[in-house]
């Protein structure tokens, strides 16, 4: 029996709380799941993918999720120095860390209670599969207003590769981590514009661009190898004339970008790993010093406002340490539940059909 009186059969049912980070969701899973084996995030993540990937899907794909979705699965910390452990979630898989997740999650943890609210900033300190993540939450009235998050150390790892690119032929392209590894390449060179109607043609090309970059460049972290692999891909733009977009909090640099991802969807929110990689790359060539801001907008015109703290080593290679500042909403709460007659126990994409069944046995 649910809250409302509802009879259910549920094979499973997993509570979760809603949000969205500059239109982005994040589902924020809070109960459901139980603690993952292993002793530090990427072993839960490894456990996760081998074990309860259909999980990942059934929250993901339609119909309780879309193309877009993404999520956070909350875990009990494993190091001593965090408030709570997360692993995310999204169409292509799990991710070592997620920027517009982080300030949801953060959001949601301020604003459910879950981590008391201190006003005028709460700290929420995070691990991450990539490592430790710090949320400085904005409260106001017990809201939580707006989230600064200090990434992971982010860094070039490759510039001007040349990529031949199905349908669109030599494309040059950077490629930078900034808790992912990004291919980062100028809307210009894949002849694509960077606005809503422009969608379909950017997944086309961008998801054309991840497939060659990920064959031609196959990145791998200096420190952890269980990080690699490009599955995203910045595709930039510069920003308005005048350089801060009009917002006199952000009179630095600014950009535009979309950020496809695989298998083929486009992220709503300025992406925050995304942005800390292109920061990463704008510091390698000069042109975004230590402490500017940087605001970058998404192909929805939403905004985050970036900045680098300072500059650290990553397995003897130069990085930098990132902030990111987006808001996040809470859009709901709920018990998602699995009926044991239900045809699509792992859900389905129409583009890739139903996800494998959970007991292996197919469809
Ligand atoms: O905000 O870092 C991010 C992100 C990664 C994938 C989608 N959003």
């Amino acid at each position: 029996m649910t809250a409302d009186g509802a009879r259910v059969r549920a094979l499973r049912a997993v509570q979760v709380v809603d949000s969205h980070t500059e239109g982005m969701p994040t589902r924020v899973v809070t109960g459901g799941v139980g603690t993952l084996p292993g002793a530090t995030m990427l072993e839960r993540r490894a456990a996760f993918e081998a074990e309860q990937d259909h999980l990942r899907t059934l929250l993901m794909y339609e119909p309780r999720g879309h193309a877009a979705m993404s999520g956070a699965i909350l875990q009990p910390p494993t190091h001593p120095d965090a408030d709570a452990a997360v692993l995310f979630i999204e169409v292509s898989g799990c991710l070592a860390m997620c920027g517009h997740g982080t300030i949801g999650v953060a959001t949601v943890l301020v604003e459910t209670g879950m981590i008391a609210a201190v006003e005028p900033v709460t700290t929420v300190r995070l691990e991450v599969p990539a490592g430790l993540v710090t949320a400085e939450v904005e409260v106001v009235d017990g809201r939580a207003a707006a989230v600064t998050i200090t990434n992971v150390p982010s860094f070039v790892h490759a510039t001007d590769v040349a990529l031949a690119v199905d349908g669109v032929g030599e494309v040059v392209v950077d490629v930078a981590y900034g808790g992912n590894f990004y291919a980062v390449v100028p809307a210009e060179r894949l002849g694509v514009g960077l606005d809503p109607s422009d969608e379909a043609e950017l997944i086309r090309r961008g998801t054309a661009v991840i497939r060659a970059a990920d064959a031609a460049v196959a990145p791998v972290h200096p420190e952890d190898p269980r990080i690699r692999g490009i599955e995203h891909v910045v595709v930039t733009a510069p920003g308005d004339p005048g350089g801060s977009g009009g917002d006199p909090d952000a009179a630095g640099v600014d950009g535009r970008s979309a950020t496809v991802i695989h298998p083929g969807w486009i992220d709503r929110s300025p992406c925050g790993t995304g942005t800390s990689a292109r920061m990463a790359l704008l510091h390698h060539r000069g042109e975004l010093a230590l402490g500017t801001p940087y605001l970058h907008r998404s192909f929805i015109g939403s905004r985050f406002l970036g900045r680098l703290t300072g500059t650290t080593e990553v397995g003897g290679l130069p990085a930098v340490v990132p902030t990111i500042r987006g808001r996040a909403w809470i859009t709901g709460t709920g018990t998602l539940l699995l009926d044991p007659t239900d045809p699509f126990p792992a859900g389905f994409l129409p583009a890739l059909g139903p996800a494998p069944h959970p007991s292996g046995a197919g469809g």
